[in-house]
């Protein structure tokens, strides 16, 4: 005999954990954290271990533990499982509503409204409150047994709540994946080299499809009830909303955008509400039906064909259609990044007509194998950008070519380059890509870089659209008539502007590097290598293995620099700069004690706006300066970014000097 400790624990436990799920999935309210949940499940699993004879099969411990099956058998529906009438405007529902009030001979007719929710139909058998089945839609007629993969829903209850629940009841919804999980499943499927979902409905279908219970508990799958079908031991409310609250009542979930409205305008309401929260939603919908309230109405309307007369659903415009892709262009974008773009037969899709769509970069073409000719599928939600979701490989005529991004840049003609564990293909023609000009120039003459004072972006952007300058050395050969011609400016500033492009000749050589725009060189590795090198040219003509003997510069700068000054059209507009007169004082190398901040001490702590902590470091080592990790007496300056640790407590304990973001950056400019 067990001891009736033990088989009180366990129902308390069982009880316990039940309600928790209550709270959570139907009440929307969860009471517990996870922690706590997972400690309960686990005492009533150890102690179930120990006494396997007091396991039940509406334990919450018995969700997933089912062997694999070989096949699923046929469940025929005593209740057909209908399909629902559509409207696909407002028409259509003022014709829906007209026929029903001339039916049932009344006006302002109440609706139960709620989302129609893009996943599965499943039917749940509940005897005596235990769920004994679980069936999907099939034809209507004859589905398929999933109890097993259904029991592994923690959304779905076991055992219905109360002691009021007739002692047999079918319970109607939908199984979905929420949008969340979906993302989650499918970066793990693409980190397991799997093939992603197409979308959270197919998700939900392939999980509920497994053989293995064990593939199905695994993905997160949840349920909403949206109504029933067999009834027995109990006479039914006389609103169909009533009946969804006896529903949530026994545990059922029912969705929380449920709402009764009143009459056409109320539908319409209730339809351009939910269109605008649609894609904040938490799962996928493709509408909204609207189910007379009223059971005895329901009871007059009756069904036609094999449809309810009492219920439609009104549709989104679809979110996803099918077309050709025509070509793949590319896009040389203002930062040098090439996008590749599908180039569309037209189609209507998410209340659009969408001819183009993004393949952000050439893993997503990779992974969708998509190539020009092929039927695809274009996805439009909301306001995102059109997306190419899927290859509708059945539809591939002949063999055409896969495609990749280009060696080089299609605006410029200059190299392209990726870098190992980055998805971006770029442009590496900088100063010289058209596409990046006006972006380049207006880097080149900021105040960090060669500080033109004058040369405002609507400026640049007048000049290089004007045809004045196409590289940045142009710059130098304006002149004042040039300047005059242009809207908007007068005499003055243009005489400004060409006194400060003169003044901006007298540079230093860390700023030129910096000014020219190469891709990952900001203003400290610029500063770095000036340092190293000395000379422009020692910079130029460095190789791989000059560059990485450069503190602070990886291999991904060193590409970048080799590739940079590799193409002859950069080395011509160095050159040229170099002609038109820009000049800086001659670096000679200082003993390490000669440099400004030799002996120093800096610990660097909190989150720098303008810097990373790394470029910090090699800011304060170029000027000579130790950086440590710990604040000690020792320890000159502390600098204090965003959220600093303990250390600033420490250092200003021990009277050390405090230097904030703005503090910090004057002394490194000094
Ligand atoms: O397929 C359906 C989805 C949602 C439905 C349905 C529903 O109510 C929210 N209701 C009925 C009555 C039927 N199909 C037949």
């Amino acid at each position: 005999m067990v001891d009736k400790k033990i088989t009180t624990r366990i129902d308390s436990l069982r009880e316990e954990i039940n309600s928790h799920n209550y709270s959570y999935y139907v009440l929307d309210n969860p009471d517990v954290p996870d922690s706590e949940y997972d400690r309960l499940l686990n005492e009533l699993s150890n102690i179930e271990q120990q006494y396997p004879e007091l396991i039940t099969p509406d334990s919450p411990t018995q969700r997933v533990g089912a062997t694999p099956l070989d096949s699923f058998s046929e469940v025929q529906h005593e209740v057909l499982m209908l399909s629902l009438g559509n409207a696909f405007s407002e028409q259509d529902m003022s014709d829906f509503d007209r026929r029903v009030r001339e039916a049932v001979e009344k006006e302002n007719i109440e609706y139960a409204a709620e989302p129609k929710l893009d996943g599965l139909a499943i039917s749940l058998l509940y005897e005596k409150g235990l769920l004994v089945r679980a069936a999907t839609r099939g034809d209507g007629r004859t589905g398929e047994d999933v109890t097993l993969n259904i029991r592994t829903i923690d959304a779905i209850p076991l055992k219905l709540r109360g002691k009021d629940y007739p002692k047999l009841i079918e319970v109607r919804g939908e199984v979905v994946m929420p949008k969340s999980g979906f993302d989650k499943l499918n970066r793990q499927q693409l980190e397991k080299g799997e093939k992603p979902f197409v979308n959270p409905r197919n998700a939900a279908a392939g999980s509920l499809r497994q053989l293995d219970p064990g593939v199905t508990a695994t993905r997160p799958l949840s349920f909403y009830s949206y109504g029933i079908g067999l009834i027995e031991g109990m006479t039914l409310p006389n609103k169909h909303s009533e009946m969804m609250e006896k529903l949530k009542s026994w545990g059922m979930r029912i969705n929380p955008e449920s709402q009764v409205v009143k009459g056409q305008k109320g539908c319409n309401a209730y339809y351009e509400k939910l269109a605008e929260k649609r894609n904040d939603l938490p799962d996928e919908i493709d509408g909204i039906v609207y189910k007379v309230d009223d059971i005895k109405f329901q009871n007059i309307l009756g069904f036609v064909s094999r449809a309810p007369r009492w219920a439609i659903a009104r549709k989104f415009p679809a979110q996803e259609e099918m077309t050709t892709l025509l070509d793949i262009d590319i896009q040389v974008g203002r930062t040098g990044a090439l996008t590749p773009v599908a180039r569309l037969e037209p189609v209507f899709v998410g209340g659009v007509t969408v001819s183009n769509a993004t393949l952000h970069n050439q893993d997503e073409i990779d992974r969708l194998d998509v190539r020009a000719g092929d039927t695809v599928i274009v996805r439009r939600a909301g306001d995102v950008i059109p997306q190419i979701v899927s290859v509708v490989k059945s539809k591939r005529k002949g063999k055409p070519r896969r495609f990749y991004l280009p060696n080089t840049c299609p605006v410029c003609g200059s190299e392209t380059a990726r870098f190992e564990d980055e998805a971006v293909t770029f442009c590496t023609g900088g100063l010289y890509c058209e596409a990046q000009r006006k972006e380049a120039i207006k880097h080149f003459a900021s105040r960090r870089a060669m500080n033109v004072d004058g040369l405002g972006d609507k400026l640049v952007e007048q000049l290089v659209d004007e045809g004045l300058i196409h590289t940045i050395a142009d710059l130098y050969n304006l002149d004042l008539e040039q300047l005059i011609k242009l809207e908007r400016s007068g005499e003055k500033s243009a005489k400004n502007l060409l006194a400060s492009l003169e003044k901006s000749k007298k540079t230093t050589l860390s700023r030129f590097v910096f000014s020219l725009g190469i891709h990952s060189i900001g203003e400290t590795t610029a500063q770095t290598l000036a340092n190293h090198f000395l000379s422009l040219e020692n910079i130029m003509n460095a190789d791989e293995e000059k560059l990485l003997a450069v503190p602070d510069v990886g291999p991904i700068v060193a590409e970048n620099l080799m590739t940079f000054f590799k193409q002859t059209h950069n080395i011509e507009v160095v050159e040229q700069l170099i002609s038109v007169g820009i000049h800086w004082p001659k670096i000679v190398k200082k003993s390490q004690d000669e440099l400004p901040l030799a002996g120093k001490i800096f610990v660097v702590t909190g989150t720098l706006e303008s810097m990373g902590r790394n470029e910090a470091k090699a800011a304060l080592q170029n000027l000579g300066a130790k950086v440590s990790g710990s604040v000690s007496k020792k320890t000159d300056y502390v600098v204090v970014g965003e959220n600093p640790g303990s250390k600033a407590t420490k250092a200003e304990g021990l009277g050390i000097s405090i230097l904030d973001e703005k503090e910090f950056i004057k002394m490194l400019s000094q």
